[in-house]
């Protein structure tokens, strides 16, 4: 059954605006969730103002939706109590309302940084390139705490519930790659859009903790889960290669920004915007 309404929370965010024209779908109307009010709506697009700190207005939010995409929330490191009130609490007003209005699945953005201080040097498996799905938890952050935290709460409602959710451990998603760390954790906005259609369409996930990246010739990342949830992906970072190794220089892998998972969130001072 198609997602004829998909909830986006976060659409003003810098995911939000580049998958606002990726999603869009005949037969699909868009809901889009922000706390500032969107502009330049086309046909096929809807707006709500909601905090996600605010139940009453994410309830009103969910109603009528067959799904939530929710990307809300702070993007970067800062205060645990803001983290605690917008990242946790806030899914956690999704989920309920999700359950409260039928919603069956719903989508959560996680982050690479739920599982930050995972090394390549050391916590590879034997014999393997990549890094597993659904690692435990090692964040770097109280930003990435909330991610692992979010993850958590999903798992809590589908096992209570039978929500689907899918946590996407999301690697550097911006039009281009970010630096030269980039070229490993890069997803290209046009993968972000396949793995998301990739989970609406998939029958019955129940609860998945998946790596979203980009099939990146540098990747450490395992594709498997997303793979398995129906993702091609389409684009690779190293076409900037040559680029970003011109200005940043070829990455040292003892460097603790290319060994580590969350990179320059790892020693960045806790509790600050990164
Ligand atoms: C994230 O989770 C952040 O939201 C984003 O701004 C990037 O820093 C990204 O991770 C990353 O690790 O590149």
């Amino acid at each position: 059954n198609p997602v004829r309404r998909l909830l986006i929370t976060g659409a003003a965010g810098n995911m939000g605006r580049l998958l606002r024209p990726l999603l869009r779908r005949d037969g699909r109307v868009l809901r889009l969730a922000d706390v500032v009010e969107l502009d330049h709506l086309v046909s096929g697009e809807e707006r709500v103002v909601a905090d996600v700190r605010d139940p009453v207005a994410v309830g009103t939010a969910c109603q009528g939706v067959d799904a939530v995409l929710h990307l809300g929330g702070l993007s970067s490191d800062a205060p645990f109590d803001d983290i605690l009130a917008v990242n946790v609490a806030g899914t956690h007003n999704v989920l309920r309302a999700a359950v409260d209005a039928g919603v069956s699945r719903v989508i959560l953005a996680s982050s690479n940084h739920a599982v930050g201080f995972y090394r390549r040097s050391t916590d590879l498996p034997p014999g393997a390139g990549e890094l597993p799905d659904g690692l435990s938890p090692r964040p770097d952050t109280f930003y990435g705490w909330s991610k692992a935290a979010m993850e958590s709460l999903g798992s809590l409602y589908h096992d209570r519930y039978g929500l689907d959710v899918i946590a996407l451990r999301i690697g550097t998603c911006f039009a281009e790659p970010v630096g030269s760390r980039g070229l490993a954790t890069w997803l290209a906005p046009t993968d972000a859009a396949n793995l998301i259609e990739a989970c609406l369409a998939a029958p019955r996930p129940g609860f998945r903790v998946v790596w979203a990246v980009s099939d990146n010739t540098r990747r450490w990342w395992s594709l498997e889960a997303a793979r398995a949830l129906g993702y091609v992906s389409t684009d690779d970072a190293e076409r900037f290669a040559a680029a970003r190794i011109a200005e940043f220089g070829e990455p040292d892998p003892a460097d603790p920004v290319h060994d580590l998972v969350g990179g320059s969130f790892c020693s960045a001072p806790l509790g600050q915007p990164i």
